[in-house]
């Protein structure tokens, strides 16, 4: 978390509110180390938090009205009722995450109803699959549960979050990225039985001869586009024809085994590409490979330190993907390919949706400079003229309560602080890292 983000909410705040905030929250984005398209199916995945934020300074207001502006949006307030009257906005108005999450935590506030003005500034890069707009969900969540001094409750937060993408954003998706924006811990991946009560185990990531490369392809994902739905539907589809074979028990991919799974596709009960799809989902671990599998042996690989097993599983990952999930595209291929080939290399992988978006590498922490190069010299050849934008990460803390009081002082000796000097360390070390400062790409987009 870079100090300048803090500054700048509290600038914006000033600027169009007129007075200082007196409380600044905040929410970073995720990368999913693996486990993919495996939270609406009830699965397992391994997300942990990035070192990259969405900040809100604040001001709590009488009366039921908000008021928000966002640096991404220059010059723009939007308003709307802090109350059972609030209802979405226009199809795609980023206002649409926060209307959403306050309508979810009217229940829990203090007569139904809440006012507040909030100025936005984030540095998770926008629309690249690394969560943008769960960390917004997530900070707005924070942001309440602050000013109304809630008890803190990360998990129910989580799935407010979730609720409010999928009703007021017309997105069908799981809990991953909510939960972890929610619950990540610095140093950790956050595994996730996405079964309730959703389970979770804090995973130590931090070994200092490792790193973890990020490389957005520039290619944009659109999770409200067909695509993701289709693939939710068709998991769904897979259960049922599961269930009518005489599987009763099958409720989510979570419960079927891939023997299950031969006998329904043997009977021509399914398509074909239902079948692909339901092969790389939770299929019950114990039985046949699947999404699932993987991520609970890279989690006892990545505890026993054991980074070449965890690199295979990613690889494999992407490959199901690639070929049996049909989320993959010739970009996020690529990128995968030229880490394949880098002495040091353990694994690489395309992370969250698919569509586009981002992977992320694991390798040893001095294979890095080389894997930078063969991004810049190798990429464009292979996307079109197109580059990618390239970032160590290391695993950051999840949502907290930065400052607050009077003039939004810095909570020191709170219990959230040392998580933010924890933060700050990590920052203040990618920063000081030539390493971490060789972000390759131009910010060329399509
Ligand atoms: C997106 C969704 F929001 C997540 O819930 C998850 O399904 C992910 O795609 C795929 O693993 O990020």
């Amino acid at each position: 978390m870079s100090a300048e983000l803090i500054l700048r909410s509290k600038e914006l705040f000033a600027r169009v509110f007129q007075e200082p905030a007196n409380v600044i929250v905040c929410a970073p984005g995720r990368v999913n180390l693996i486990g993919e398209h495996t939270d609406y199916n009830e699965g397992f995945a391994m997300p942990f938090c990035i070192g990259k934020y969405t900040v809100i300074a604040a001001r709590r207001r009488t009366g039921a009205t908000c008021r928000i502006t966002s640096a991404g949006v220059p010059g723009a307030i939007s308003t709307f009722p802090g109350d059972s009257s609030l209802s979405p906005g226009p199809e795609g108005d980023w206002t649409n995450y926060v209307r959403g999450v306050v309508f979810g935590m009217l229940p829990m506030l203090p007569g139904g109803s809440c006012a507040f003005d909030a100025a936005v500034v984030s540095d998770v890069p926008l629309g690249s699959g690394l969560s943008s707009s769960a960390s917004l969900e997530v900070a707005t969540a924070t942001l309440l549960e602050s000013i109304y001094r809630l008890g803190a409750d990360p998990k129910g937060k989580a799935l407010v979050c979730q609720k409010a993408e999928q009703t007021f954003c017309n997105s069908p998706c799981g809990i991953t990225d909510q939960f972890v924006c929610a619950c990540g811990e610095a140093g950790h991946a956050l595994l996730i039985d996405c079964r309730p009560p959703y389970a979770t185990e804090s995973v130590p990531l931090s070994d200092p001869r490792i790193a973890l490369v990020v490389a957005d392809s520039n290619v944009k994902p659109q999770l409200s586009g067909s695509e993701y739905p289709d693939r939710v539907q068709q998991c769904k589809d897979a259960c049922a024809a599961m269930q009518a074979a005489g599987h009763s028990e099958v409720r989510h991919l979570r419960d079927a085994t891939l023997s299950m799974l031969e006998t329904v596709a043997r009977s021509h009960a399914l398509p074909e590409a239902t079948v692909r799809r339901a092969r790389h989902g939770a299929l019950r671990p114990g039985d046949g490979i699947s999404e699932d599998q993987r991520t609970l042996q890279a989690k006892e690989a990545l505890k026993a330190c054991d980074y070449a097993q965890v690199g295979r599983l990613m690889f494999a990952s992407h490959a199901s993907l690639r070929d049996d999930y049909r989320v993959s595209s010739p970009e996020l291929d690529a990128l995968v390919e030229i880490a394949r080939g880098v002495p040091g290399v353990h694994g690489s992988r395309l992370t969250g949706g698919g569509f586009g978006g981002c992977t992320v590498t694991l390798l040893s922490r001095s294979a890095v400079p080389a894997l930078l190069a063969a991004f810049e010299a190798e990429y464009p050849k292979r996307a079109g003229g197109r580059t990618a934008s390239v970032f160590v990460v290391r695993p950051a803390a999840g949502a907290m309560l930065l400052q607050q009081g009077a003039g939004a002082e810095p909570l020191a000796g709170a219990p959230l602080s040392p998580q933010l000097s924890g933060v700050a360390k990590v920052t203040a070390a990618l920063v000081l890292s030539a390493v971490a400062a060789a972000v390759i790409a131009s910010k060329r987009q399509r």
